[in-house]
């Protein structure tokens, strides 16, 4: 569970030449996928469901906020700082199968954790992974059975998030191995409204071969699936914006929200 990923020995990454996979870095870039999707979505058709999605990433990073968003369900103030211990399933509904159904893995250390990844990444293999971050800024969460404000520095909060992904990620790869069609990992760099003024650089430490730590991660995530297995993207957004004068606001993080939606809808072969 907790070995390090390696490449495959002789396999080596280039991403000019790094198969299908598809690397958006500007801001709110939304490139078109050269994935083929026409089998996903006769897929789809033919077996009358939307495409599933896993939401994961560490407890406090903004999961639940950006799928109730996406899915456009009112937010519920009261479990906001509570956190999820089991799977959320969500819907997005949409005519001609153009929805998602999203679930979102539940960040915390439990047993319920392992259950949910074993679900999303081997029972019942998603269509692709909403991999959710937040530049260091995963609002921190009381162990359970402590009080007092739980406090981390954004250091320990960016390493919380690498040895996140790194659980992830091996799953992520496991199920690629074993599936004939490719599969879409979409990094959302969620809480944008945070860090507004550090955007590109966020956008570039998640990255595939930026050279960051999370970069090495996703670099071995590929060597390990096969790039032409797994398209990677990495979109900022937010869940919630500021006011008019703000860095981020409002206007522009639902604009941020429809470039990650449209980018979804591609990878999942909606037309
Ligand atoms: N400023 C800001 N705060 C956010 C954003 N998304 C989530 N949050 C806050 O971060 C906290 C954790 O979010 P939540 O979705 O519950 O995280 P989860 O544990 O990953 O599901 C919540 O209290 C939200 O108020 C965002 O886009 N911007
Ligand atoms: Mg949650």
């Amino acid at each position: 569970m907790n070995e390090p990923i390696r490449p495959t020995p002789g396999r080596r990454i280039d991403l000019a030449t790094a198969g299908r996979a598809v690397l958006s870095t500007g801001a709110a870039a939304s490139a078109i996928g050269a994935l083929s999707n026409a089998p996903e979505r006769i897929a789809h058709l033919l077996s009358g469901r939307y495409p599933v999605v896993a939401v994961t990433g560490m407890t406090g990073v903004g999961k639940t906020r950006l799928v109730d968003r996406l899915v456009r369900r009112q937010i519920n103030e009261a479990t906001a700082e509570v956190g999820s211990a089991t799977m959320e399933r969500r819907t997005r509904r949409a005519s001609g199968l153009r929805g998602f159904r999203f679930k979102v893995v539940p960040g915390e250390n439990a047993a319920t954790r392992l259950g949910a990844l074993d679900e999303v990444f081997h029972d019942e293999p998603v269509d692709g992974i909403l991999h959710v971050v937040s530049y260091g800024h995963a609002t921190p969460r009381r162990t359970a059975g402590t009080t007092g404000r739980a406090e981390a520095t954004r250091e320990e909060q960016l390493a919380a998030e690498l040895e996140d992904f790194g659980i992830t990620s091996h799953r992520i790869a496991s199920m690629a191995v074993r599936r004939s069609n490719p599969t879409w990992l979409v990094i959302a760099v969620t809480k944008a409204d945070l860090f507004a003024d550090e955007l590109d650089e966020a956008i570039e430490y998640y990255s595939p071969g930026s050279g960051s730590p999370f970069a090495a991660k996703l670099d071995d995530l590929r060597a390990l699936s096969g790039a032409a297995k797994l398209s990677i993207d990495v979109l900022p957004v937010c869940a919630q914006g500021g006011d008019k004068r703000s860095a981020m606001p409002e206007k522009k993080c639902a604009s941020l929200i429809a470039a990650l939606e449209t980018r979804l809808g591609q990878l999942s072969g909606h037309v």
